[in-house]
């Protein structure tokens, strides 16, 4: 069952802050930001830092601005097999949070300034870290993510824009430092990165982050598609190793088994009745079916087992090139971990296949030289000047 608190406990049991809706400063956050967004680009963020920066490119005539950090997923859960993020268990944070907003707005201003505010939870041009630290909600980790209360990192961020002005209630004080004190002398975050990606504390580089790579579409890339193992969406290694991060989050947002322990074959056998039942309506199906398939061919390779090996044999004649190439990497895994692999079909789909990266991932895969990781995990300590 689910627990939902009456409308106006929301902003009891949740962390928030508001005030005036001001364009924020994120110059001092994004100065190397320019030249490292067109080295790294991602097609989920607006490239007009304009747009980011200033509430009224959300609403004209913003006046108050509400950021509520909503948290989930549960500190004890220790991965096994085939993992879903935190963020994505339960029902889809995009769609039940703005109404939350709504009933913490309601609370503080009454029904109809909530009724006319505009909200954005991971789904519009404003940067929420920015404003989330900007207004005192929480303090920068090096995980990139902001950290708050005794949830740490595991907090959803969400806006809400309204036409009036908001009372000014910070959670952190003026001027506060911008990382969180404990960083320094931590950086578990850091070490934990499988991919390296988190080369600057505070600072993500997109195209080798985990998260990112679970949500492109296409072909894995051969160096990260080992690091991707069982994800069948997002990371949470820099989340997750987080001590910060010690309490559960709303018990709708913390696991059910479906949610804790996913079913890889099962994304590529299940009818498309049973799939709607398990996937529609999940954060982490909103890249469509193929791309959980492929990652769940993936997650086969690092965490299946000998009955797998017919279903990743089958996807080797699939129409998809991408789900080819990753049902040859899978099959030339299970081989590496000892599964008796028959190697023939690979080394026929390396002479056969029409696509280049079919065949080269064939060939690796048929020679045992699957996915060699480019990219070391890992981090070398530096300064950072924002201490
Ligand atoms: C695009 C995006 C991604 C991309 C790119 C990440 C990235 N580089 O920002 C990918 C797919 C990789 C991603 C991954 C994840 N994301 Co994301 N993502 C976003 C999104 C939609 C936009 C962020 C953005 O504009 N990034 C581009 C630029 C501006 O980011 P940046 O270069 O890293 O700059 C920021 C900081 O690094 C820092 N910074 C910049 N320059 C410098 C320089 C120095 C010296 C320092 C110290 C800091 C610093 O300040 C910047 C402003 O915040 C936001 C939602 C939103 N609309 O804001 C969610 C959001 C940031 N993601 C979120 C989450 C939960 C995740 C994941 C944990 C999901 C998962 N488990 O798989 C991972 C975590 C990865 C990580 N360690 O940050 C949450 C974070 C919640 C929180 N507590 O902070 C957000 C806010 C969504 C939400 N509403 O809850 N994400
Ligand atoms: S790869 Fe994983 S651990 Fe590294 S920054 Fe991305 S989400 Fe964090
Ligand atoms: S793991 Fe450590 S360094 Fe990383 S964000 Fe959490 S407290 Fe900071």
């Amino acid at each position: 069952m689910v627990y939902l608190p009456a409308a106006t406990d929301w902003a009891g049991i949740l962390p928030w802050v508001s005030g005036p809706a001001r364009p924020v400063e994120i110059a001092t956050l994004l100065p190397r930001r320019a030249g490292a967004q067109r080295r790294d680009p991602t097609p989920f963020v607006p490239a007009d830092a304009g747009a980011r920066s200033d509430p009224r490119s959300l609403l004209p005539d913003a006046r108050g601005m509400l950021v509520l950090a909503v948290p989930f997923g549960d500190p004890a859960f220790v991965p096994s097999g085939a993992e879903l993020s935190q963020s994505t268990w339960g029902p889809d944070y995009h769609r039940v949070i703005p109404p939350i907003l709504g009933d913490v707005l309601s609370h503080l201003v009454g029904r109809r300034a909530a009724r006319s505010a505009v909200t954005q939870v991971d789904s519009g041009p404003l940067e929420e870290r920015a404003f989330a630290l900007d207004m005192g909600l929480g303090r920068l980790g090096h995980n990139a993510s902001i950290l708050v209360g005794p949830w740490g990192p595991r907090v959803f961020l969400a806006l809400a824009l309204t036409r009036d002005p908001l009372p000014e209630h910070r959670l952190v004080p003026p001027g506060a430092a911008i990382f969180h004190p404990h960083c320094a002398e931590c950086g578990q975050c850091l070490e934990a990165c499988p991919t390296g990606a988190l080369a600057v504390p505070g600072r993500v580089v997109a195209l080798r982050c985990l998260s990112y790579v679970s949500q492109k579409r296409g072909f894995l890339p051969d160096a990260l598609a080992r690091r991707l193992g069982g994800r069948i969406y997002g990371c949470d290694e820099c989340t997750r190793v987080c001590p910060l991060g010690r309490t559960r989050g709303l018990p709708m947002f913390s696991g059910r088994r479906r949610d804790r322990y996913p079913d890889a074959a099962g994304i590529l056998t299940d009818g498309a009745e049973q799939y709607a039942g398990l996937w529609e309506g999940k954060a982490a199906a909103w890249r469509g079916r193929r791309l959980l398939e492929r990652n769940a061919v993936n997650a086969l390779g690092a965490a299946g087992s000998a009955a797998d090996v017919p279903l990743l044999e089958g996807i080797l004649s699939h129409p998809s090139p991408p789900l080819r190439a990753a049902a040859a990497r899978s099959l030339g895994r299970l081989a590496e971990r000892g599964i008796p692999v028959d190697l023939s079909p690979l080394r026929a789909l390396a002479e056969d296949d029409p696509e280049d990266r079919v065949r080269i991932a064939a060939i690796r895969a048929a020679r045992g030289r699957v996915g060699t990781p480019r990219y070391p995990s890992g981090f070398r300590r530096g300064p950072t000047g924002l201490h």
